[in-house]
């Protein structure tokens, strides 16, 4: 069985507590890994390397030469792109298709555009006037703000934990990594290649674990500094609570229940097209993820039967075959929670357009955690899952009749993290995309990313704006200075 390392202070390591992890492929069910739980010992060797980091090279090292060793971390990405992809493919069940397009690209670009971005931050200076005539200058410089603890989740495990690393190691920060223990292969991957890329012992660590025991001493830990987390809210709320001993920062990127809203003048095809891929890619496991969409009522039926016909069109399969485009849910324990949703719309009563239970897969596949996508219609606002995040491959479709109110029902949630508008009437599009309490709203796409704009929920959905240099005001603090001439 293939053994899974710590990767602390530069070396790997099995140290770890009694507890023995098994690290399951979701396709099949078959175990593939195991990780020896990291415990408290080890999360402090790892947050101890992290801490000592901050005062060797790494701390006085330039700009550039930061950069230039967060381009060969990319670069390294790249060249080990067959290593990440089955990886994290075998790891989280995705389609090679969907990962090769996406995951592994941006955990690459999540180094570089970081890079570019460090390089352009200039450092603001007054010069002040004074009652006596002699003047002052007033100027602010930037410092890394210490040791991180980045704690990523299991749906894009490289892609979401990259995008916190590359920010807090451009600002010139040590990091602690917790990735989900459902998913930790190509976080170890990642240690390798941060080694072969000569960046200095202790600036990157990993422990791996769950987060009750490896999780929590991170968070606990009293020289971590900040806290980023992309999770559930709870877990969420959770951490800040862990973060306000200390008074530590944090960043939070936490659930949604994301409205899509089409309009009768949309471009029909292209809202389709859209929405089928934000409702069921990732097999729904995407944060931005559509599970409640408002259709105006003229086109509703056409709508309707158009979704049907494009989830029945979807393959489940092999993630290694190009065809597949819909893997299975990440573990036995989250596809009985996506089940239970799915008998709780059927006893609200919903109309069940298509999906709603367990698919029959080929023998190889009959291990794994599949599920059918899933459409519903009839239920009122309120069902529960119309209101709760499933994370699953489902949503529910209600037609609407005027703006306001859909802008009303849409708004309607604790959560605020995104939302998706279809519309050919551009003054209607920003009227609309204005009102929606959304941290980012897609008009007439979905998912489609600029990396230097602020990502991040408005409500229950987070706390902080990740993306260009927002990320690094996180990962920075700042210190200003005054001296009278
Ligand atoms: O694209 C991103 O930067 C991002 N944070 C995506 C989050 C997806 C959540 O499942």
């Amino acid at each position: 069985m293939k053994q899974l390392k710590h990767y602390i202070n530069g070396e790997f390591s099995i140290a770890g507590n009694d507890n023995i992890i098994p690290v399951i492929n979701p396709a099949t069910g078959e175990q593939v890994a195991q990780i020896n739980e990291a415990g408290a010992a080890e999360v402090d060797a790892a947050v101890t390397a992290a801490k000592n980091a901050l005062k060797g090279e790494w701390g006085s090292m330039a700009v550039q030469d930061r950069v230039d060793i967060l381009y060969r971390i990319a670069d390294g990405i790249n060249a080990r792109f067959d290593d990440f992809l089955e990886a994290e493919c075998l790891d989280t069940g995705k389609p090679y298709s969907l990962a090769r397009h996406i995951d592994i690209p941006r955990g690459a670009a999540n180094f570089k555009i970081f890079a570019d971005t460090i390089k352009n931050i200039n450092e603001e200076t007054f010069h002040m006037p004074t009652p006596d005539g002699t003047g002052a200058l007033n100027y602010t410089v930037t410092r890394p703000k210490g040791v991180i603890a980045v704690i990523g989740p299991w749906n894009l495990p490289l892609l979401l934990m990259t995008w916190k690393v590359g920010p807090a190691l451009a600002c010139g920060n040590t990091v602690v990594v917790k990735s989900s223990e459902e998913t930790p292969l190509t976080t170890t991957l990642l240690g390798e290649v941060m080694t072969a890329a000569g960046l200095p012992a202790g600036v990157f660590n990993t422990v791996l674990g769950t987060g009750p025991v490896t999780g929590e001493a991170l968070v606990s830990h009293p020289d971590v500094d900040a806290i980023t987390f992309t999770g559930s809210t709870p877990t969420g709320q959770h951490i800040m609570q862990a973060a306000a001993i200390g008074v530590r920062d944090i960043s939070l990127e936490l659930g949604g229940k994301n409205p899509g809203i089409v309009f009768a003048d949309c471009d029909m095809e292209k809202a389709i097209e859209g929405t089928l891929r934000s409702a069921f890619a990732n097999c729904g496991q995407v944060c931005l993820g559509t599970e409640r969409i408002y259709v105006e009522r003229p086109i509703f039926d056409e709508f309707v039967q158009r979704m049907k016909a494009g989830a029945e069109a979807l393959t489940l399969g092999e993630p290694t075959d190009e065809c597949t485009n819909l893997g299975p849910l990440i573990s036995e324990q989250h596809r009985n929670k996506v089940i239970s949703f799915y008998a709780q719309a059927a006893e609200a009563g919903a109309n069940i357009v298509t999906g709603g239970g367990i698919p029959e897969m080929p023998e190889a596949l009959q291990g794994g955690y599949w599920v059918e996508p899933t459409i519903w219609t009839g239920l009122p606002d309120d069902a529960v899952v119309v209101t709760d995040e499933i994370f699953g491959p489902c949503c529910h479709i209600s037609p609407f009749d005027d703006e306001d109110e859909v802008i009303a029902r849409a708004n309607n949630s604790p959560y605020g993290l995104a939302s998706a508008v279809w519309t050919e009437n551009v003054t209607r599009a920003h009227r609309v995309a204005a009102q929606i309490e959304s941290g980012i709203c897609w008009v007439n796409s979905w998912f489609l990313r600029d990396l230097r704009t602020p990502f991040g929920g408005m409500k229950q959905s987070g706390i902080g704006r990740e993306g260009g240099h927002y990320s690094l005001e996180f990962y920075t603090e700042l210190k200003n200075i005054c001296v009278k001439l």
